[in-house]
């Protein structure tokens, strides 16, 4: 059904990567000619293969090589995948380094054969989730994040790119096994019984309302439409905290193996999706009020933030566009869908999280099933809302006022 493997494509491991890394002419600025490597498979994602490679003598001198499997690492080889998508990664990396290098890791070289892109380690710095999982902030990551989105959604739509070039790049980017793994598993399975989903037995009575409520249902379908038909920009298309590295002064997003062209709200959607799982897990990860009550301000303050950002950033790319043809009407309408569709698509990231096969660590990772429980139905509360009242939100304050009005129905009264 996909492409043939490549002749050459061998799925590494720790002792095979090493001797692969001296092959690679590109590395020799960072491993000398014959020195002793170490290296360890770090992978902790669902998809792929993750080595991080050392010069023994110096852990400095360092790379980390990915490398796609044919399959769906999570769930295995019953779950075939197409290695197709390294392709797509290594090109959406060089669009988003053009746009934004400064939050994309730098990369070394592609290797096609292999399936296999070799960047730059990000040592000092640290998944945000598990970050935001131990209560840290970073002051400068709505700052970042809404640039870094600005610029890589507003210069590759329509809006900048030509005619030719944006049908060019649309076509490039076609990754319709990846996509269909988010119309599954981001709008579909959640919302009916799918043997692949994944929650507790507390929190089932909340599912199934949902899952039987048509008007829910009915929203979230709108939101698929969208995903599936609006080739808007090159969007990352799994824009979640695992998805990106960072620290006090750096934000680095990374893995967009599931780009393509699609709604810009997708990604933004995404980003906030994560903040507003956060704000859920800490209604039990924080306990002392004061505590909580702080940490949950950065992340409201945050999600306001990053749409500040990319509204300004994005007013640069406006000033692109034919404003004869796109006036100041066109443009304002243009950003009120935007702000609506993320309030639309945050809300079916969220609900997947919590019911889907996939799950995030912020609220599966909580061990006390009753916390985990309460965590869970507030994520799921915060979601219906955010999807069925985005029609009406006109400002980023009211999507947080939602949000923050709601809470958890578990324990049942
Ligand atoms: C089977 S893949 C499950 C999820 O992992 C990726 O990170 C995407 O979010 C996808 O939906
Ligand atoms: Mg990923």
């Amino acid at each position: 059904m996909f492409d043939k493997l490549s002749e050459k494509y061998q799925p590494l491991n720790p002792e095979t990567v090493i001797e692969y890394a001296r092959t690679r002419p590109e590395l020799r600025e960072i491993f000398r000619e014959g020195e002793e490597l170490e290296s360890v498979e770090v992978g902790d994602g669902n998809l792929n293969l993750v080595f991080k490679v050392w010069a023994k003598e110096n852990p400095k001198r360092t790379a980390v090589l990915k490398q796609a499997l044919p399959y769906v690492r999570l769930v295995g080889e019953s779950w075939p995948l197409p290695t197709d998508r390294a392709r797509i990664e290594a090109a959406a990396l060089e669009v988003q380094t053009r746009l934004a290098p400064q939050h994309v890791p730098k990369v070394y070289f592609y290797d096609p054969d292999m399936y296999l892109t070799a960047m730059r380690n990000l040592d000092e710095h640290v998944i945000m989730r598990k970050g935001l999982m131990q209560g840290i902030k970073y002051p400068l990551f709505a700052q970042h994040i809404g640039y870094f989105l600005a610029r890589t959604l507003g210069y590759t739509s329509d809006l900048v790119l030509d005619y030719r070039t944006k049908k060019l790049e649309v076509a490039r980017f076609i990754n319709p096994e990846l996509c269909k793994i988010t119309e599954d598993l981001v709008f579909t399975d959640p919302y009916r019984y799918h043997e692949q989903n994944i929650y507790h037995k507390e929190i089932e009575p909340q599912v199934l309302a949902l899952q039987a409520d048509d008007s829910l249902r009915v929203e979230v379908a709108m939101m698929k439409e969208k995903f599936m038909t609006q080739a808007q920009a090159l969007i990352h298309g799994d824009l979640h905290t695992g998805s990106i590295m960072i620290n006090q002064t750096e934000t680095i997003a990374i893995d967009p193996e599931f780009a393509f062209y699609g709604p810009m709200g997708f990604d933004i959607g995404a980003v906030i999706a994560n903040l507003f799982l956060s704000y859920a897990s800490h209604e039990v990860r924080s306990p002392d009020p004061e505590g909580r009550a702080d940490f949950r301000k950065y992340l409201t303050d945050s999600v306001i933030q990053l749409w500040q950002v990319f509204e300004r950033e994005f007013a640069q790319v406006w000033k692109q566009v034919d404003a004869i043809n796109m006036p100041k009407g066109y443009q304002d309408d243009y950003m009120l869908r935007l702000l609506q569709d993320s309030a639309g698509f945050a809300a079916c990231k969220m609900m997947r999280r919590v019911i889907g096969l996939a799950g995030v660590a912020d609220i599966r990772a909580i061990e006390d099933v009753t916390e985990r429980s309460i965590a869970a139905s507030l994520a799921l509360n915060i979601a219906q809302p955010l999807i069925k009242q985005r029609g009406q939100i006109r400002r980023i304050e009211e999507m947080v006022e939602i949000a923050t009005a709601q809470k958890p129905s578990y324990p049942w009264p």
